[in-house]
């Protein structure tokens, strides 16, 4: 198999024939659907003067049985088929094209294009599925109106569901029936969507902002119809907000979510008919968690708010991927912040994205927000794209303020509205509502890697001035060795450390108030602040105003100081985990020098004014009572050890639970109540609270932490109390309270997927030596599927990414295992497979051995007749490209 090509932005040029209006229909069958298409084709305005283009058609795993233009049957000698499409070297300039082909859901296990999922067909196109469907210019800057008619079997498909309006619909012989779909608004092929299967509804209203009444309805199949509530109110909120902070209103009569059980993502925005993984829809308070239900509530207002930011203004290309992605996330993040606890969501955000994002950047997979090369475009579904690409918007927000923001976010949906555009088309807008230079700015979606800004600060209390210096650089990434200096916008401020007080910023000579954003620039910037009062303690990139690494040689009395004083949460919060940090750190060089671990008494102090000093929100105070995560604190480190820091945090954990018993006890009894579960923000808050409590009680295993982690199992109050329980009973030392408890759970749920994969989770990342054989074991279980994505994450992925110390054993069995399974996965589903196979990418990072039964591991996997999307993967992490 020779090497697939990259595709480079540089080479972007429009298509030299773009459809304008698409006919399809589709006569469902498991093993040959036939597809007949009629493509109303015409030269593309911009490549009128070139002569003779021919059509290049993308297709994949097509047969095609019939081709004709403007009614004339094709001869075999006027075009060609091959395996990634069809050319007709001469067409006229506009022109329509029928084609039938026929393709095999069945055998659809990738699940890209048109498949079968527990017996329903569902789609999935973006990015490149369509292709696997009919021949089609397959690229997101053709957009056309579609019309779709869709021919099943009446018994077994009773609903027929596609993107717009039902126009038609009818009885057919041979027990066929048929609904015909029009989308007047164009649209890429990626948005394309197909349904059909036997679902039942739950339907509501909603009526927007100008008066229109649109129909919402989810679909599920029968058993799960309690499970939509949820949903269907994050809905509506999603949609009432987008009106009222963006100005944004729904655009067709009939809004439409479906649930499907096998799928790759979260869920996808297609055109009024959203298709949701049945894992970011459906919940109820015995199965579904507080965490899965506030997930819902994010991914139902994402896909949504992609109806404006992705689908009447889309992507010129998929380099532009961060300009859909980038934004709507950044727009379902100030949603949840709105509607839930906003320091909350902002320290859960970017605690994950300092974990998970600063990793992808410090690895082989590291790219620009907006890439210039890929192989295959289903890996650049990224923390980068989506998450990085976030955070420059908001620093975009930051630069301008929210009203010029929403100014330039209005001119960019009325000037785009209907066209495929580039992410200078949206930064231009943000620069021309403001007046702002943005050239600089630019720079944070061409540069890979994370910026690191070290800061130094000097009190001179003769003249009662404060010089802060900071001092950025980008650490080289694959094929960019060389960075330039980023606009860094840095909101801080300076806290009097005598007062406690946010002193005034003054700088040369402007007052900025006592909180205020500075702009970093130039590789080395002095600040300085005259007229300040008394000696403070800077604080720092308040809210994570950046994605960026600051360091500041903080003392620890400096860290407690801020995390009791601080005006800005986030900032209390980071100050509490770089102060944990500072002890974990002391305890990794005890761990492996092999001296006594002694605990930091300053953190058990901090430990104990926090839980001590009743704080409001109780949502906050759980998030500072968590330590830094195994994976954060492997960031930090040049050579990570995964046993010395798992034997440091544990260390810490049980230091902090000994010396605070009846404080951690105080709190869950305090936050312990019989009221009926509410997915809302004050109880979430406590029932977090709480559990994290009891986590800190559980670590010293002790006879009441036992019963009452007993106890609230046995309650089943809520699937977040239970499984907070369930997950403390498996992860304790004591096998006796962990196998009746997974037994009784098991037995319970066996006929819900979706609970069993909090089963699988929870035993996979026990860290517990046994947990291997168990995960082998697990594999055979009949709940679980190799050709289920949910499945794979929840058992593999969670072992691999979430089980550090097994994972890593040092005899290279768990990089086995993943290997094994990301072997197989490559025929059976790419993109999963390539997604699977990142923690063995991250090698480089590890000692001497783990690198070489690693690297082994990948090597192995390469040997293998690749997909495009491992090939590209494996060969980045092997370094070869
Ligand atoms: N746009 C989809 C992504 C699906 C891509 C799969 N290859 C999900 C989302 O971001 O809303
Ligand atoms: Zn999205």
């Amino acid at each position: 198999m020779s090497a697939p090509k990259p595709t480079h932005l540089s080479d972007y040029r429009p298509p030299a024939y773009r459809a304008t209006h698409t006919e399809l229909t589709f006569d469902l069958d498991s093993h040959a659907t036939r597809v007949k298409a009629r493509l109303h084709l015409e030269r593309h305005p911009e490549r009128a003067q070139e002569d003779d283009l021919p059509l290049e058609l993308k297709g994949a795993k097509l047969e095609l049985s019939s081709i004709a233009i403007d009614g004339q049957a094709l001869e075999p000698g006027e075009y060609q088929v091959d395996d990634k499409g069809l050319t007709v070297p001469k067409v006229p300039t506009r022109f329509h094209l029928d084609t039938e082909v026929v393709i095999n859901p069945q055998a659809n296990t990738a699940l890209e294009g048109l498949y079968q999922s527990n017996g329903m067909f569902c789609t999935q196109c973006e990015a490149q599925g369509f292709r696997r469907i009919t021949f089609y210019p397959d690229r997101p800057d053709v957009m056309a109106t579609f019309s779709t008619t869709v021919v099943g079997d009446k018994a077994s498909l009773p609903i027929l569901l596609s993107n717009g309006n039902p126009v038609e619909r009818g009885e057919l012989p041979g027990g066929k029936h048929f609904v015909t779909w029009e989308d007047p608004f164009s649209k890429p092929s990626y948005l394309f969507a197909l349904v059909a299967g036997d679902l039942e509804k739950v339907e509501d209203h909603f009526t927007t902002a100008s008066g229109r009444d649109v129909t919402l309805q989810i679909w599920v199949e029968k058993q799960n119809l309690g499970k939509t509530d949820h949903a269907m109110a994050s809905l509506k909120r999603a949609m009432r907000w987008d009106e009222e902070t963006y100005g944004r209103e729904y655009d067709l009569d009939l809004f439409m979510i479906v649930a499907v059980d096998d799928f790759n993502m979260g869920a996808m925005e297609n055109k009024g008919l959203n298709i949701f993984n049945s894992a970011a829809v459906l919940t109820h308070p015995q199965t579904a968690t507080d965490a899965t239900f506030q997930r819902v509530e994010g991914v139902v207002a994402h896909e949504y708010f992609h109806n404006w930011s992705g689908n009447r203004v889309t992507c010129r290309d998929w380099f532009q991927l961060s300009l859909k992605e980038g934004f709507t996330v950044f727009r379902d993040q100030s949603f949840s912040a709105d509607v839930n606890s906003a320091p909350v969501k902002r320290i859960e955000d970017v605690s994950f994205f300092r974990t998970a994002q600063f990793a992808e950047d410090a690895g082989p997979t590291a790219h620009p927000v907006r890439p210039d090369h890929y192989i295959e475009i289903g890996n650049f579904y990224t923390l980068t794209i989506y998450e990085k690409g976030a955070e420059v918007v908001r620093m975009l927000r930051h630069l301008l303020g929210w009203e010029a923001f929403r100014q330039g976010s209005d001119l960019y949906f009325s000037r785009f509205d209907g066209q495929a555009v580039t992410i200078e088309d949206f930064v231009g807008c943000m620069a021309e509502v403001s007046g702002l230079d943005l050239g600089q700015f630019m720079r944070w979606y061409s540069q890979a890697g994370t910026p690191e800004v070290d800061a130094h600060g000097e009190y001179d209390y003769a003249n009662a001035t404060y010089r802060l210096t900071l001092r950025q650089r980008t650490p080289a990434t694959p094929g960019q060795p060389h960075k330039l200096p980023l606009h860094i916008p840095i909101r801080m401020g300076l806290v009097g450390t005598k007062s406690g007080e946010d002193l005034t910023l003054t700088l040369e000579g402007e007052t900025l108030g006592r909180d205020a954003v500075i702009h970093l620039r130039e590789e080395e910037q002095s600040f300085l602040f005259t007229e300040v009062a008394e000696a403070p303690t800077p604080s720092l990139l308040r809210g994570f105003s950046a994605p960026v690494k600051l360091y500041y040689p903080y003392e620890r009395n400096e860290l407690a100081f801020l995390l009791a004083e601080d005006s800005d949460g986030f900032n209390r919060w980071d100050a509490g985990q770089r102060l944990a940090m500072l002890a974990i750190d002391d305890l990794i060089a005890a761990h492996r020098n092999g001296v006594e671990k002694v605990m930091d008494v300053r953190l058990v102090d901090a430990f104990r004014s926090l839980l001590t000093t009743s704080m409001k929100d109780k949502a906050v105070l759980a998030q500072m009572l968590v330590l830094p995560s195994e994976a954060y604190i492997a960031e930090q480190q040049p050579v990570v050890d995964v046993d010395a820091i798992h034997a440091a945090r544990t260390f810490v954990k049980q230091s902090l639970a000994l010396a605070l018993r009846d404080e951690f006890l105080a709190i869950y009894e305090a936050n312990t109540s019989d009221a009926p579960y509410a997915p809302e923000p004050e109880q979430i808050g406590e029932r977090s609270l709480k559990n994290v409590a009891l986590g800190y009680l559980m670590a010293i295993e002790d006879e009441k932490a036992v019963e009452l982690a007993e106890r609230q199992f046995e309650a089943k109050h809520n699937m977040t109390d239970v499984r907070a329980a369930l997950t403390l009973l498996t992860h304790s030392s004591r096998q006796d309270l962990a196998d009746p408890a997974l037994k009784a759970f098991a037995q319970k749920w066996a006929s819900d997927p979706l609970v069993m994969d909090q089963w699988f989770t929870i035993q996979v990342t026990r860290p517990q030596p046994d947990v291997l054989d168990r995960v082998k074991f697990l594999m055979e279980h009949p709940a679980f599927s190799l050709k289920n994505p949910n499945r794979v994450r929840a058992l593999i992925g969670a072992f691999a990414g979430q089980n550090r110390v097994n994972f890593h054993r040092l005899d290279g069995e768990g990089y086995k295992l993943l290997a094994d399974v990301v072997i197989e996965l490559n025929r059976l589903n790419p993109e999963i497979a390539a997604r699977l196979v990142i923690p063995l990418t991250r090698w480089k990072r590890f000692d001497d051995t783990r690198q070489g039964l690693m690297k082994a591991e990948l090597e192995r996997i390469r040997q293998e007749d690749l997909s495009p999307n491992l090939y590209e993967i494996i060969e980045k992490a092997l370094n070869e490209i």
